[in-house]
């Protein structure tokens, strides 16, 4: 008997045959964590510690498994006793700890830095509801609790308990670890700190509870963006308890190595995701000083230990603590951040690059730039924004600090696990060198004019869209049609990602089939987005595009051809199943807004073909496809960043002027819409859009309109495409996060 087998049959008391999903599922759960705590932890003299708010790290029964490398042998087991494997994954609950992007990068880092067999911790918090669930009533969003934690689960209690101490209060952090095992590789941990007295039960209707009540809130939620004050000062508790544990954590690690705190930066590098961990800086400052080292030589210790990584310039997201707030929460660091701005001040008069501002407000994104050694963009275009207008002032300080990473994702959950049938064609044309050396997907191109590959290529495409179909039917009763073009828009709801400019493509093709015209193939667009609860408009756009859906399901003259549906809860699960299936890539945010993206990658990886704007990653995309190879449209950064500075844009002019745009966008509020539809929030959305739209819906909308009908004409001719998706697939390879974590290694980490 087999080692997996054997630990299976251990900790079930009848056979496999004779045992549920369920039970198979949580013997699977324990097997896994046993191989994992057997496996070779990955020791160095230095290590990293990623510190996140976020770590969107899926499910993780199957990604454990194809790591250890014996997903194969189990699904082949599980079959020969009558079990399927994927109704086994079935059983788990994804763990929602992030929003979007920053969230699942972490994830996929975690996975590439075990992979690469680098010492790397990820530390964070865990959140027992995460981010909230998502359903529809009414056309509208609601919001949910999101339960994940189980019994058995992946979380191990761990001994290692720290006070953390507020102005009113102190509390104490217990440690739960979750393996993070790289593929065939050794195993680092996730570190997820939480408090004992968290009380699951205030939590009210939907995802209310009192915001005040720390001791008992503290982990209870992911805190979404919220304007309300109770709920700032709940995210500044939060993120103080991570950066305090966390560092707490670090130096008892480092002091149990025996190693000398004045040459920490030596042992230990952190890793800043984006400010939300910011007060680690002080913290450790502090720390260091209760240790016995100089205030002076603190700073400069902790200034060579601390790297940040910028992931957004909307202002909106750059986080400026009003110090009074900190002083009503964590008093401890206050003098420490003053005294940091102070030598600031002292340094430098220009006031732009000052961390405390004028009214007061901490920006932490400047302390961590001053005070950190590395500060890095997530793709080539956003890295030159942040030299050239956002942080210019603070590139002239420190050029030789800034640089850029490019994101990238895990090819093992996006291509291994989420597209095995890819996986096997890859492997069966080019070996499996692939699977260890993503660049290796290039040999694919001597592929492009074998018939028998690409007509395997869009075969398993099909494939996936009969998957996808079943999926959606059984589990959201959503009918979506498996013949014709899948166009889908997942990601959350931001007006400047522009799903609203997507809604008025689908209205145009509304009434251009009403008005006779119907397409020569079946079109469903698919779109997947959470709102932030209190994001009015972004609610007012999910509204939009329900009624959308119920309008274009109910009218024959449509439904035939053309589909638009909405799924629910959009998570990494859904996500696992909607790319593999996907002929079109919906990356259409307004130019220089998308730091990178990362699912443009995963479709890419996918050979789903790109419709964009030249924003964020879509740049290196590009570059790297060719034109012939992606659907490139709309005004350029620049021209973006002009409209901005000279406020040359103006949407109402787009509709007086523009009789097209103009029946669009008051469709919206149609007799036949507002039928379906909340009035006020139609209005309020058709408002929005002629007398704001910040993101300048309507300065690309017709081009988009136009290059989209060339997309879908380029569909039809199948075997052209084909090969447009072999390119994709075989360029694909510079995006792996294993790349991306090479490189946080050579120029940042320098772990090894
Ligand atoms: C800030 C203040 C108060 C409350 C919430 C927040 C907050 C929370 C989450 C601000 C930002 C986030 C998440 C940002 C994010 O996901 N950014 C994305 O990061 C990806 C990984 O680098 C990029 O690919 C995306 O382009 C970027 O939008």
């Amino acid at each position: 008997m087999t080692e997996i087998k054997h630990l299976i049959q251990n900790n079930l008391n009848k056979s496999i045959a004779e045992s549920s999903n369920e039970e198979i599922f949580e013997a699977l759960l324990l097997a896994v964590k046993e191989l994992e705590e057997r496996g070779p932890a990955i020791t160095g003299d230095k290590k990293l510690y990623y510190i996140s708010a976020e770590f969107l790290i899926g499910k993780l029964l199957a990604n454990n498994l194809i790591n250890l490398g014996i997903y194969d042998e189990v699904k082949d087991l599980l079959r020969e006793n009558g079990k399927n494997i994927i109704d086994i994954e079935e059983i788990e609950d994804e763990p929602s700890l992030g929003n979007g992007g920053l969230g699942r990068l972490a994830a996929c880092f975690l996975d590439s830095i075990a992979t690469l067999d680098l010492p790397g911790d990820g530390i964070g918090l865990n959140y027992h509801f995460g981010l909230f669930k998502q359903v529809f009533e009414h056309n509208k969003q609601v919001e949910e609790k999101n339960p994940w934690i189980t019994t058995p689960s992946w979380l191990s209690r761990q001994e290692d308990s720290f006070q953390v101490s507020y102005k009113d209060f102190t509390l104490k952090s217990t440690l739960y670890d979750i393996d993070v095992v790289g593929y065939n590789k050794g195993v680092n941990k996730l570190h997820l700190f939480d408090i004992d007295s968290l009380d699951e039960g205030i939590v009210g209707e939907g995802i209310s509870f009192d915001k005040k009540d720390i001791q008992r809130n503290l982990t209870l939620f992911l805190y979404p963006d919220d304007s309300d004050k109770a709920g700032e000062l709940l995210r500044i508790y939060q993120q103080y308890f991570m950066v305090s544990c966390g560092a707490q954590y670090i130096l008892k690690e480092v002091k149990k190595k025996g190693y000398n705190l004045h040459k920490l930066h030596e042992h230990v590098v952190i890793q800043i995701n984006d400010t939300h961990p910011s007060m680690v800086i002080p913290e450790l400052i502090r720390l260091l000083r209760a240790e016995g080292i100089e205030p002076e030589e603190s700073i400069q210790i902790v200034s060579k230990t601390c790297a940040y990584t910028n992931h957004t310039i909307l202002a909106e997201a750059l986080e400026k603590w009003p110090l009074a707030y900190l002083e009503e929460t964590v008093p401890i660091i206050v003098p420490i951040i003053k005294e940091l701005a102070a030598k600031i001040e002292e340094k430098y008069s220009n006031p732009q690059v000052h961390i405390i501002d004028k009214d007061n407000r901490v920006h932490m994104a400047y302390m961590d730039i001053h005070y950190g050694f590395s500060v890095n963009g997530v793709a080539a275009l956003h890295t030159e924004i942040l030299k050239e207008t956002e942080l210019k002032e603070f590139y002239n300080l420190y050029p030789e600090k800034f640089n850029n990473k490019t994101n990238g994702i895990t090819f093992r959950r996006w291509l291994l696990h989420a597209n095995p049938s890819l996986a096997r064609l890859i492997e069966s044309s080019i070996g499996s060198e692939f699977k260890t050396d993503a660049n290796a997907l290039e040999q694919l191109l001597a592929y492009i004019d074998n018939e028998d590959f690409l007509e395997s290529l869009l075969a398993i495409k099909q494939e996936k869209k009969i998957e996808l179909r079943e999926y959606l039917l059984a589990k959201q009763n959503i009918q979506i049609n498996e013949t014709g073009i899948l166009d889908i828009q997942i990601k959350r709801l931001h007006e400047y990602k522009r799903q609203q400019m997507n809604a008025l493509f689908a209205i145009y093709k509304y009434l251009e089939i009403k008005g006779g015209k119907k397409p020569t193939t079946p079109i469903t667009m698919i779109f997947g987005a959470k709102a932030a609860p209190a994001y009015t408009i972004a609610k007012d756009i999910i509204h939009l595009l329900l009624c959308l859906q119920e309008l274009i399901a109910a009218d024959p003259e449509v439904a035939p051809y053309f589909r638009l549906v909405m799924v629910e809860n959009y998570n990494v699960t859904l996500a696992e199943k909607l790319i593999p299936a996907a002929d079109l890539s919906e990356q259409i945010s307004l130019a220089s807004k998308e730091a990178s993206g990362t699912g443009n990658m995963k479709f890419m990886l996918n050979g789903a073909l790109t419709i964009g704007t030249e924003d964020g990653a879509n740049v290196e995309i590009h570059e790297l496809v060719g034109d012939d190879n992606i659907f490139i449209f709309g005004a350029s950064s620049e021209e973006v960043i002009r409209l901005y500075e000279t406020s040359g844009y103006r949407a109402v002019d787009y509709y007086i002027e523009d009789t097209d745009i103009r029946t669009w966008i008051d469709f919206i509020i149609s007799p036949k819409l507002l039928e379906i539809g909340d009035s006020e929030m139609l209005l309020r959305l058709h408002a929005e859009l002629i007398n704001k739209d910040w993101f300048m819906t309507l300065l690309d909308l017709k081009d988009y309109i136009k290059t989209k009908n060339e997309a879908y004409a380029a569909y039809e001719e199948r075997t052209k495409w084909a090969k447009r998706m072999v390119v994709n697939i075989a360029k694909a390879g510079y995006f792996s996060a294993d790349r991306t974590i090479a490189e946080y290694n050579k120029d940042i980490w320098k772990l090894n």
